[in-house]
């Protein structure tokens, strides 16, 4: 009976590993909608997968090639956070990734601080689990085609290249906003992201002259592949200082992002569906 092996008792470092493009790959991703836009049914919806505790799954018969943390800014959009979890788990499952789903929320009610909510993600998630790289992603992207793969990059990699909102066309060249990826290692030696951008704008551009600055390059999938549906929410207010953040950023990629972030954890839970932080970012530790 030695060759009989469970769920529970495979030693997942005997396991050979995944091939590195997942087999069963098609091209497409059709788009699931929640039946009701709460997380209970979303959970119901995604009952196959059964192992899911905290947002975390690995590949049942192979050994996945990276360990992935989804880091995702949010705040009040449950709408799309259902969709977007409905629609990011079977999609990563069949990329046969060693994967976790965080979810931020920025608990006070001051301006937004999406790039603060990032680099929490990233220092909370690796208090978690010792991730090879991070995919910061917002909550309103959805990869349409399942050959855009979330492997680790080995330089930082734009992955939100073509929205049908913006007509599958690139914005600008240098965009590195919406889906980006980045290995630990670089994310750390650009110092991560501001933590001064309140507000919507800029903060992917500031993320963007770092990686620059450190000699590094922004990679991106090709543009039939690396494609994405918008979800529908209401507009943010875009921040009045962002350019003048932006133009003076140089000075502080030292002293401005990991290295002087201050946030206050409200609340930490491994729910079915996702890690989960409630964070202040307005309060000291
Ligand atoms: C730029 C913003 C970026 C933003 C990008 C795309 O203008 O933060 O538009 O926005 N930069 C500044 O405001 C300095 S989008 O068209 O996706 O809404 O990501």
């Amino acid at each position: 009976y030695n060759n009989i092996q469970t769920k529970e008792t495979k030693d997942k470092n005997l396991l050979t590993p995944c091939p590195q493009t997942p087999p069963a790959l098609n091209g497409t991703m059709r788009l699931l909608v929640p039946a009701q836009e709460t997380l209970e049914e979303v959970a119901q919806q995604l009952s196959w997968l059964r192992f899911l505790e905290g947002g975390h799954q690995t590949p049942l018969d192979c050994q996945a090639r990276y360990k992935i943390a989804i880091i995702v800014p949010y705040r009040n959009r449950l709408a799309n956070l259902c969709s977007f979890l409905l629609n990011m788990h079977p999609f990563l499952t069949k990329q046969q990734l060693d994967y976790t789903i965080f979810i931020i929320e920025q608990f006070d009610d001051g301006l937004f601080n999406r790039a603060m909510l990032m680099n929490v993600g990233f220092t909370e998630a690796l208090k978690l689990h010792d991730f090879d790289c991070f995919f910061f992603h917002d909550v309103d992207l959805i990869p349409e085609n399942d050959r855009n793969i979330y492997s680790c990059p080995d330089q930082p990699r734009h992955m939100s290249v073509a929205i049908d909102k913006f007509n599958y066309r690139l914005p600008y060249v240098d965009l590195f906003g919406g889906v980006i990826s980045m290995s630990r290692t670089h994310f750390q030696l650009v110092n991560g992201f501001s933590n001064m951008f309140w507000g919507w704008g800029g903060e992917d551009d500031d993320m963007a002259s770092r990686v620059k600055a450190h000699d590094l390059n922004i990679t991106r999938y090709h543009p039939d592949v690396a494609r994405y549906h918008m979800l529908t929410h209401a507009q943010q207010k875009a921040n009045p200082k962002r350019y003048e953040k932006l133009y003076s950023g140089r000075k502080r990629f030292k002293t401005d992002g990991l290295n002087n972030l201050e946030y206050r954890v409200k609340a930490l839970k491994q729910l079915p569906l996702f890690t989960y932080l409630l964070v202040d970012l307005t309060s000291r530790r």
